[in-house]
């Protein structure tokens, strides 16, 4: 029996949300990895087990380049590729483009697409269907996808659905959101394909596709998208909380940005001018909206890398900048990034609330080669294959044990429901082509983070309110609403905490509708029976959907900042 009193309460929990443990303190550099001198890793592993750097394991192929991906359960991980020439094929013959990837088994199930996906972008209604927009030319019998609209449901055996021609006009590198209400915002993108945009193929505008079904009416005009030309491609994209249900975006492009309101379509603010290089594509930074708390849910974005030209050498942009745009007069904070410059940066929010930053370049911009495939001069050079982790609440950087393997254009990562991150991507090429410096890559890695490695007992979630099968479906839940969460621990002084992840949708660096929310603990209750203690948690779900937008969600608890086996998929409306 362990020494813990039968009845404990955690109602003044925010605190606790303070301390971390700092299971990741900060390390120079990381320490040689044991195994980096031997082949091991050739065949698994990029370094042994390492409390205090994480480890890298290659897990399994992706089938096609990981050019876009979501989580779409606890297990399944969708993949989006460009039309290009992939190794296997779907139902009709064509090269397939997308797959459902299993991160239990690591193996995959090939979907069926009709259209070019080239360089698109996702975001999950609020009913728990993907919408993924946009596209390219014709190709390799696609049909051109500049204009199309997929919906994917998952469930068994789900596949692909299309419009064609759904949305109002071309976008090529649009950017997409999950809005309050549980439509889903498409913002922007060019009516081609280009490296840098410009006036002529620009399109300066937004449409909404309705959670209530049907197609948008109109698209409405983003003098922005004018303004912030030519680096105003994939622009970053955050709802923010607020309490009057207003649905307020902030939105950034090159080095401006703003908050929006989309029910009235006005620019509620200005935000100063970002210091340091152009954060968007090609010279791509990466934006996340930091780990949300109550009871105030302080709004603050973090844009991290980028770069100040198109020029191959250039080195990549060493800075990050804060900003609460919520605040009568905010002003931009800014951090070297932990003393690695990174164009095309990856953000994962971790379950304890830091931030992995991993894959990119040290130099360069996003793109293709120039040359010939035997012959390429890549346009980003220098790959960073170690991740930083970030701590929002100290500000304090510290670094990860490397990869092997070079994630740069066309690269992915994502946490999965059991804590750790899956890795894939990078394709700098024209076409399908293996047998280079930089070659399409399908190589899936995880990396497993520190937190995993402590060898303290994870927790386990038994029950989510009535539900005692978990991962099967989707659990109901609804704003406001508390949830009893019954887990067994196994640490001697437990320590419970509980937060909301959607992972959002990933590609070229953005991680579109990225978001944590702690929850409040309202209280925690220990039970003890013979041989199976657990305790009751009392799980507040957050209070409206400017604060955790409606859709599908994974709800986390840690003990000791140690994540149970498994994250259990909520649907929260
Ligand atoms: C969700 O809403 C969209 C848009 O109306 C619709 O296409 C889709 O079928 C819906 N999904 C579910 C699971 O009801
Ligand atoms: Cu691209």
């Amino acid at each position: 029996m362990k020494a813990i009193s039968f009845i404990w309460l955690l109602c003044t929990f925010l605190a606790k949300y303070i301390s971390h443990s700092g299971l990741v303190t900060a390390l120079p550099h990381p320490t040689s990895p044991a195994s980096s001198a031997s082949p091991v890793y050739l065949f698994a592993r990029a370094n042994e087990a390492d409390a205090n750097v994480g480890q890298w394991d290659i897990v399994g192929n992706s089938g096609v380049a990981a050019m876009h991906i979501a989580v779409v359960s606890y297990n399944e991980i969708i993949i989006i590729d460009k039309v290009e020439a992939n190794p296997i094929k779907q139902a009709n013959g064509n090269p397939a483009i997308s797959t459902l990837y299993n991160v239990e088994t690591n193996e995959y199930r090939i979907l069926n697409l009709d259209s070019d996906t080239f360089c698109t972008a996702g975001s999950w209604f609020g009913n728990g269907t993907l919408l993924h927009a946009g596209g390219a030319e014709n190709q390799f019998g696609y049909n051109e996808g500049y204009q199309s609209i997929r919906f994917f449901t998952p469930g068994d055996g789900a596949d692909w659905s299309e419009i064609p021609e759904g949305m109002t006009s071309r976008r090529w590198y649009p950017a997409m959101a999950t809005l309050p209400s549980g439509d889903v915002l498409v913002f922007g993108g060019a009516y081609k394909g280009t490296g840098k945009n410009n006036a002529g193929i620009n399109n300066p505008t937004y449409e909404i596709w309705p959670l209530a079904g049907g197609i948008p009416e109109k698209a409405f005009d983003m003098p922005f998208l004018i303004e912030t030309l030519p680096f105003n491609l994939y622009v970053f994209l955050h709802v923010i909380p607020n309490d009057e249900g207003k649905q307020i975006v902030f939105v950034f492009a090159n080095k401006q940005g703003i908050l929006f309101d989309f029910d009235t379509a006005t620019i509620v603010k200005r935000l100063p001018e970002m210091p340091g290089s152009i954060r968007s594509y090609p010279l791509t930074g990466n934006s996340v909206l930091l780990p949300l708390h109550p009871p105030y849910y302080k709004p603050v974005v973090m844009i991290c890398g980028g770069n100040t030209e198109m020029e191959i050498e250039t080195l990549a942009e060493a800075s990050c900048g804060r900003i609460d745009p919520t605040e009568d007069d905010p002003k931009w904070e800014m951090d070297d990034f932990g003393g690695v410059g990174r164009v095309m940066p990856d953000s994962v929010i971790l379950p304890t609330g830091k931030v992995l930053y991993l894959n990119g370049a040290g130099a360069g911009f996003a793109g293709y080669h120039r040359g010939p495939n035997t012959n390429p001069l890549y346009v980003a050079i220098k790959p960073v294959l170690a991740p930083s982790v970030y701590d929002p609440e100290t500000k304090q950087w510290s670094r990860l044990a490397p990869s092997i393997i070079p994630r740069l254009y066309h690269s992915v990562a994502t946490l999965v429901s059991d804590g750790r991150i899956f890795v894939a991507g990078s394709n700098p090429q024209g076409d399908v082509y293996t047998k280079s410096e930089f070659p399409t890559e399908y190589r899936v890695e995880m990396f497993t983070p520190p937190y995993l490695l402590t060898g303290l007992a994870r927790p386990k979630i038994i029950s989510v309110g009535e539900y005692t099968e978990l991962n099967t479906i989707r659990i109901p839940v609804s704003y406001g609403q508390n949830v009893e969460v019954t887990v067994t621990s196994g640490q001697d002084v437990p320590n419970f905490k509980a937060v909301l992840i959607n992972p959002g949708f990933i590609t070229h660096s953005n991680h579109f509708s990225q978001r944590f929310v702690s929850c409040n603990i309202v209280s925690a209750k220990y039970s003890a029976r013979k041989r199976d203690s657990s305790t009751i948690l009392t799980v507040e779900m957050p209070p409206n959907p400017t604060i955790f937008p409606p859709g599908p969600s994974y709800i986390y608890i840690l003990d000791n900042d140690i994540p149970a086996d498994y994250a259990i998929e909520l649907l929260l409306n």
